[in-house]
């Protein structure tokens, strides 16, 4: 494991490959590092402090309860980009629409960031581990404007930078700027996150699958079939596969990323277009995946191919190791 590496230091080092590299980019992930540093302290006390853990009596676009710590996560994170302009605008979960920042530096920015500011933030309570979400495309709109719609229903091929926060046993910060998946751990004696995964790879077969099986009823046939497939024993392909779902995505997607495995949310009679939001999860770990050798589809496309059409749309999501997922594919098509 490197040393004492931090993000700068091994943004910077990446980066000796693109001449045109400005640094801008370098500067983005710096503001999301350190509101990731902010939120990481307030989760750590929650439970401690009056008033931040719970519901806030409030709820998003997507008609769900905002946790007091959504909100307060989603300001820290927008403040912090607004602060340093180089994006032009975010997108946020906690957010009805696109938030065009006014400031004429921030307009002058040339990135637009999406974002869901505290996946599995029902978790909190109950102190299991959550995490932030993000990805980063080059904006469309002309430089020195306000952001327009667009800039955010771009296709996840164009995302220039992904990454995620778990804020776990310990927090760590996941980052690919496409040079493949990279992983920071937080040293909180000194407040710096060190390279501690480099070259983050998807094993191309895991034994762990990662599903609510309480939607079993809702699942079409083949998604019926599939999940019988791993449950069945057979020695020879290491079945039944390991249960293991935590109900926060980027936990499950974390420990599947280390482990090898396979993470669905896929669509249900309930939920026809599944549960997760195409822009900022399934886009993000989509992008965070294929740099890592793993795969991502709804069943049909790969993610990364998909054209958005509203800020808020869902999709269902298979996600992980690429044999685990072309062996779904195959119950599917
Ligand atoms: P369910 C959390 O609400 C979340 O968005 C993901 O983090 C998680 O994987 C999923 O939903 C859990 O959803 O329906 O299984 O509780």
């Amino acid at each position: 494991m490197a040393r004492f590496v931090t993000i700068g230091e091994h943004l910077i080092k990446n980066q000796e490959g693109f001449p045109f590299a400005t640094g801008g980019l370098t500067h983005l992930i710096s503001s999301i590092r350190l509101a990731g540093k902010i939120v990481n302290s307030e989760i750590n006390k929650a439970g401690l402090v009056d008033d931040i853990i719970g519901k806030l009596g409030s709820t998003n676009i997507q008609g769900e309860d905002q946790q007091k710590l959504d909100v307060y996560a989603n300001r820290i994170f927008k403040d912090a980009l607004e602060a340093r302009a180089e994006v032009c605008g975010i997108a946020s979960e906690e957010e009805d629409d696109f938030v065009a920042f006014d400031d004429q530096a921030c307009k002058d920015g040339n990135y637009v960031l999406l974002i869901d500011p505290l996946d599995g933030s029902s978790n909190i309570d109950v102190n299991v581990s959550i995490g932030t979400i993000f990805c980063i495309y080059r904006r469309i709109s002309p430089r020195g404007e306000k952001a327009v719609l667009g800039d955010f229903l771009q296709k996840g091929r164009e995302i220039v930078a992904a990454g995620y926060i778990v804020y776990g046993s310990s927090t760590m910060i996941v980052l690919s700027t496409g040079q493949g998946v990279h992983g920071f751990t937080f040293d909180p004696s000194v407040g710096v996150f060190y390279l501690s995964h480099e070259n983050l790879t998807f094993p191309e077969k895991g034994n762990i699958y990662s599903v609510n099986e309480g939607n079993y009823p809702f699942f079409d046939d083949q998604t019926k079939s599939y999940l019988k497939y791993c449950k069945e024993h057979d020695p020879a392909t290491n079945r039944p596969y390991t249960a293991r779902y935590i109900g926060s995505l980027v936990s499950d997607f974390h420990r599947n990323l280390i482990k090898g495995g396979i993470y669905l949310y896929p669509a249900t009679t309930l939920k026809p277009n599944g549960k997760l939001r195409l822009l900022y999860e399934c886009n993000p770990l989509a992008f965070l995946a294929e740099q890592a050798g793993g795969l991502a589809t709804n069943g049909k496309t790969n993610i990364l191919d998909m054209q958005p059409t509203a800020l808020h749309q869902r999709c269902p999501l298979i996600i992980g190791s690429p044999s685990m997922v072309k062996e779904f594919e195959s119950y599917i098509n």
